[in-house]
């Protein structure tokens, strides 16, 4: 099932119809013990209507409420790699290896709630930075009972040049208004999914696209429990959080994201977030 934020409630969407929850707030909304089985209750006693897929397409609101965003890092080889080259100069290197192999992981505080977009909203690239990329990256929903209560998409833009300079620069590269993005929807299942579970980033310039990759989730090198389990040591989520778990696509060294381009991340269970690099204006 698929539970969408709009300007006009929040839709669900089930097996190919759309309901109308009588939900106000979404921290509630989401925040149930069993979400599944309490969302498949609710449906029960609504009514489908076709108009409410009009609400969504589009584009939606990103699916959050008052919930922090947090990120992993390092967690496929791909990304460990690009990052020692990136810092190599920084003298960086090392511990993008010491990380990955390390039984903690790395964690990171992404963004608040008021800096994320959503579905066909606009995200942003710094204006004091040269080279940028998307990370497309399968996102945890963890409720404020501690469990994991769905998934959706996410992009964890960076400035992958700060981020090189100096490794004591990483707020700066991965937390600015516009980016973050998640959506288009948060999507919930009695089964977890499966492995073979596949994240595609596609990037389009004028109408043309000139980016496109995919990886499968069996690759992360660390399981989402163990994310998890240290994201949860020692913070407490009242409302829960999001937990981007990393990225295992990274565009070759040449690739820069620029204003105007289109970044399309899918994971076919979750739909495809939809993001426009907007103009370097201030944020709003
Ligand atoms: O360590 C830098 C950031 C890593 C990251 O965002 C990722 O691997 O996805
Ligand atoms: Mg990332």
């Amino acid at each position: 099932m698929k539970l969408y934020k709009t300007t006009k409630g929040f839709v669900i969407e089930d097996e190919g119809y759309f309901y109308l929850s009588k939900h106000t707030d979404w921290d509630t909304f989401v925040n149930r013990r069993d979400l599944f089985f309490e969302v498949t209750r609710e449906l029960q006693k609504l009514i489908p209507d076709y108009d409410y897929k009009s609400y969504i397409v589009s584009g939606s609101l990103p699916p959050i409420g008052t919930q922090e965003v947090w990120a992993s890092g390092v967690t496929y080889l791909r990304s460990k790699n690009a990052r020692i080259e990136e810092s190599k100069e920084a003298g960086g290197g090392d511990f993008y290896d010491k990380v990955y192999a390390a039984p903690r992981p790395e964690l990171f505080f992404k963004s608040t709630a008021h800096r994320v977009r959503g579905n066909k909203q606009e995200i942003r690239i710094r204006r004091d930075s040269k080279w940028n990329v998307p990370e497309p990256e399968l996102t945890l929903f963890i409720n404020s009972f501690g469990q994991l209560a769905g998934y959706t998409i996410g992009n964890d833009v960076s400035s992958r040049d700060i981020e090189g300079e100096n490794p004591l620069y990483l707020p700066q590269a991965k937390t600015y208004d516009g980016s973050a993005a998640i959506g288009p929807c948060l999507y919930i299942t009695d089964e977890p999914l499966p492995l073979d579970t596949e994240i595609r980033l596609d990037i389009f310039r004028d109408g043309k696209q000139i980016f496109h990759e995919s990886i499968t989730i069996d690759q992360i090198k660390r399981s989402f429990d163990e994310l998890m389990c240290y994201l949860l040591k020692e913070l407490s989520f009242p409302t829960g959080c999001y937990l981007m778990t990393g990225t295992g696509i990274i565009p070759k060294d040449d690739f820069n994201l620029i204003v105007k381009d289109e970044v399309r991340i899918t994971i076919s269970e979750i739909g495809t977030l939809v993001n426009t690099v907007g103009m370097k204006k201030a944020a709003v």
